[in-house]
């Protein structure tokens, strides 16, 4: 067997990069070849992301992967999930919103009036989160211009190919995918006043979505077929956490801390609904049953906020040696609460949640911080458990949150469970390895890509204490 490589391009909600993976001869790696920051940058009309720079980077970051690895044989695109852009024609017709844009509140009242959020669990399996694809929909008065609306990942998969997709894991994000049937629910979209004729046509991670656009292959220097992959970036983390039974919980941290169990049938109970527990649609038709949880945005807002205060940059990894060596209990606050989804002054609004307690140092307000998402995730993998009636013996922590030892540390402790920390970098993996199956170069299995992860990335234990 030989190595063979493919570029993977992941966007997350802070930085984006393209990355070279190489597969084969018992061998799983990637090479960063570009990073490039990202997130909301405020409009006129709101938050938005910068699409137009985002693409560029990617773009620019193919061609580069193409000159320092030449073989590659395909890109993967994967990037967080909800959020969309507008096409007529083939043009897009205005800059994606940012999901944490204030217009959706109004979406969230007009979309329940007509469907209650009961009879949308029904349908579509989501947790309830404000910027779910249909609310934005709801109340974005360009869609009746638009003959489609494409997913992030898909956006840029139709600007390098010309071929127009939804990706079936991220569209299960939108809110108007069938839980059961793994289809549009176009008698949904349509009385929310959603046209069905923007839902594009599904395909499965795997599948090719079409070969780059010839004024691209001049730039990117080669004729690549863009394949899809669990183009939701918590898809893609899920099918590289190293799982090795059905009792492991994951937590995919970054910005957010994505907590559940994979499942291959839903669970569809009220008790699930009011634990506001999703069913996203995983590789391979599986679910992935979990619970968003506030993740890293706390502690990278609350640095952002210091930084602008000091004039300064803030050493993370110095900050974290600092909270760890704080001794004695740190008050804990709700890491979901709404309060805290926005951009903006984070080290107020959490010590508004704190009263009194609310630690007047930096790293004692930093463990606060790191205490608070690990005792929700503590309780998102009980919840997780219970609604399921499985047992759960271990938790795999992966994506950037692996690397905090603190949080690591602090969810074994608070969960009684070990935790295996890493790959960092899951989610790129993931992506690597949809597109290596798709060409014949990894096993065909989940469990067998997951054991190969196991094999080439060791994860690191922290035991409860
Ligand atoms: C993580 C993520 C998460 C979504 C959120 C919008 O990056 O994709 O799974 O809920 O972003």
């Amino acid at each position: 067997m030989t190595v063979r490589s493919v570029a993977a391009v992941d966007l997350g909600a802070t930085s984006g990069r393209v990355m070279i993976g190489r597969i084969g001869d018992g061998r799983l790696d990637l090479e960063l070849v570009s990073r490039f920051p990202n997130g909301p940058v405020e409009r006129e009309d709101g938050l938005h992301w910068d699409f137009g720079a985002l693409y560029e980077h990617v773009v620019a970051g193919l061609a580069e992967a193409v000159r320092r690895e030449p073989g590659i044989e395909s890109i993967g695109i994967d990037s967080w999930a909800v959020d969309y852009g507008l096409l007529r024609d083939g043009d897009l017709l205005a800059e994606p919103f940012h999901y944490r844009d204030a217009r959706t509140a109004r979406g969230v009242d007009e979309v329940h009036a007509i469907a209650g959020f009961d009879e949308l669990y029904r349908r579509n399996g989501l947790q309830f989160l404000p910027f779910n694809t249909l609310y934005q929909y709801r109340v974005d008065s360009r869609l009746a211009d638009a003959d489609a609306a494409l997913l992030i990942p898909d956006l840029i998969a139709f600007l390098l190919t010309g071929r127009a997709v939804a990706e079936h894991t991220n569209a299960s994000t939108t809110g108007l995918l069938g839980v059961d049937s793994g289809e549009w629910d176009a008698e949904l979209a349509e009385r929310l006043g959603i046209p069905s004729r923007i839902l594009p046509t599904l395909v499965d991670p795997g599948e090719t979505i079409g070969t780059l656009r010839a004024d691209l292959v001049a730039r990117i220097g080669k004729d690549l077929p863009v394949i899809a992959v669990g183009s939701h970036d918590t898809a893609s983390a899920v099918v590289a956490a190293p799982l090795s039974t059905p009792h492991s919980a994951y937590i995919s941290c970054g910005t957010w801390g994505l907590v559940g169990i994979e499942l291959t049938e839903p669970v569809l109970t009220d008790a699930a609904r009011d634990a506001n527990f999703t069913h996203e649609l995983g590789v391979d038709r599986r679910y992935r049953f979990l619970h968003n949880v506030t993740g890293l945005w706390l502690l990278s807002e609350t640095v952002r906020a210091w930084e602008a205060e000091d004039g300064l940059a803030i050493d993370l990894p110095e900050l974290l040696a600092a909270a760890s060596a704080v001794t004695g209990d740190v008050p804990i606050f709700d890491a979901n609460d709404s309060s805290l989804s926005a951009p903006g002054d984070m080290p107020a609004r959490i010590a508004a949640l704190l009263g009194a307690a609310a630690p007047s140092t930096r790293p004692g307000f930093a463990r606060s911080i790191v205490e608070s998402i690990a005792a929700a995730f503590g309780e998102a993998v009980q919840t997780a458990s219970d609604l399921s009636g499985r047992e759960l013996d271990s938790i795999h922590l992966v994506g950037g949150g692996s690397l905090n030892r603190l949080l690591c540390q602090a969810t074994a402790d608070r969960t009684g469970l070990p935790v295996l920390a890493g790959p960092v970098e899951a989610t790129a993996l993931g992506n690597v390895l949809v597109q290596a199956r798709a060409l014949g170069a990894a096993p065909a299995s989940l469990e067998e890509l997951r054991a190969l992860v196991a094999a080439t990335h060791e994860p690191e234990l922290f035991s409860p204490r």
